[in-house]
């Protein structure tokens, strides 16, 4: 159970595992990673599916009949081994050209150079198959406030998603897009930094529905938040498209550790909600698992391959034990003396108005708080205790 299949469906980005090792402090450590090879290789390690950003695939600037070669070498590989290409994405933040942003660039000729490269590359999107297209807005930012008008930015970006969802609902292509938030780096400042600002942007869209999120674990860490408590909200607006799943320890650089190689808590928590849905039931996620991690630059490249096979067996083991913690009869008690499933239930009977609730004395006159000071427990850490037990395996 912890060998990968494709019906796991995971999937990695090229960049990930053609990661040179190049930081902003030093070059490569590795040499490149040709895509045939790397596909090969997901294929032999049980991945199911392999993503890219047009420049991963053939470099920015490329001519047409370089362009072609390395589709058609990328095709050859899929139909070799099974791999699949469930997302594409568009690079519009390595290029010298979008050093102020591609969208969202105070130069409107940048804007719209920006808009032609993401159309030619739904185009290929579609030809090999993605449902989903994320746009990861890595240099739609500012590092400062006078230089950028929020506001005025906020339109442009509309402006494009706009224009994307006409694109693909007039070419009848099955494509829905996901916009990955991530609160800084490269830019001091990146527009939509969290999933909340990302959802609440979708709302503002001619075509919310073509349109949801692509949360990075490590991108929410460094803004402090909770990422698995995030991917409910997102699963509650139903807006969970994909995910990008990697580890990273705090407020800090991102990292894109292995799977677990960060907030092992948390990581388990993910995974159980993925795999097992809320406690009560609610929408659970079956879409593509993706990992968005880099191999260390400390590694060779027999590192990168082990290290592809670490993400997925983390999630797989990861699935284990959340599974023999929601199966332990110790836990559904413990669940039960939580009252966690209580809060599925409404706070006002089925009718009722709020002058029913007025008139009901036992919610207020007769309500006694008394026994909640030093009272009965939630049991909330007895139940955390039982859940890192099992991820422990201590049980
Ligand atoms: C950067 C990222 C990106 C996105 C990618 C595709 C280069 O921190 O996470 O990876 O994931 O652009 O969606
Ligand atoms: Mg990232
Ligand atoms: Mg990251
Ligand atoms: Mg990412």
């Amino acid at each position: 159970a912890t060998t990968p299949t494709p019906a796991d469906k995971f999937s990695f980005g090229l960049w990930t595992i053609g990661y040179n090792g190049s930081d902003p402090f030093g070059g490569p450590t590795r040499p490149p990673l040709d895509v045939v090879e790397g596909v090969t290789k997901l294929a032999e390690l049980g991945a199911w599916g392999l993503t890219f950003h047009d420049d991963d695939l053939f470099a920015f600037g490329s001519t047409d009949a370089e362009r072609q070669t390395q589709i058609d070498r990328l095709k050859g590989a899929m139909a070799d081994t099974g791999i699949v290409v469930p997302m594409v994405t568009t690079n519009l933040f390595s290029a010298p050209v979008f050093k102020d942003g591609g969208f969202t660039s105070n130069d409107r000729d940048v804007r719209r150079f920006a808009l032609r490269k993401v159309l030619r590359n739904l185009d290929l999107a579609a030809e090999l198959g993605a449902k989903t297209f994320v746009m990861w807005g890595g240099r739609e930012g500012a590092e400062y406030d006078s230089a950028k008008d929020i506001q005025q930015a906020l339109h442009r970006y509309r402006e494009a998603v706009n224009l994307l969802g006409d694109y693909v609902t007039d070419k009848g292509y099955d494509i829905r897009f996901a916009i990955e938030p991530k609160p800084n780096e490269p830019r001091g400042d990146i527009l939509l930094p969290t999933l909340g600002h990302a959802l609440a942007f979708i709302n503002s869209l001619e075509r919310p529905e073509l349109v949801g999120v692509n949360p990075e674990v490590g991108h929410e860490q460094m803004a402090g938040l909770n990422f698995a408590a995030g991917i409910a909200q997102a699963l509650y607006h139903g807006k969970l498209y994909h995910i990008d799943l990697n580890g990273q320890r705090g407020i800090k650089y991102d990292q894109d550790l292995v799977f677990g190689h960060g907030d092992l808590q948390n990581a388990f928590a993910l995974v159980d909600l993925l795999e097992n849905g809320s406690p009560t039931g609610g929408p659970t996620y079956d879409g593509p698992r993706h990992f968005d991690y880099k191999p260390s630059r400390t590694d060779g490249v027999d590192g990168v391959w082990s290290s592809a096979a670490a993400n997925m067996r983390m999630y797989l083991l990861l699935k284990e034990r959340a599974a023999a913690f929601r199966a332990d009869p110790e836990v559904q008690e413990a669940l039960k003396a939580s009252k966690v499933a209580e809060l599925s239930v409404p706070t006002l009977n089925e009718g009722e108005s709020y002058d029913d609730l007025l008139a009901d004395r036992s919610a207020f006159e007769d309500f006694d708080p008394e026994p909640y000071f030093g009272g009965k427990s939630f049991g909330f850490v007895r139940l955390q205790q039982l859940a890192v037990e099992h991820l422990m395996g201590a049980r």
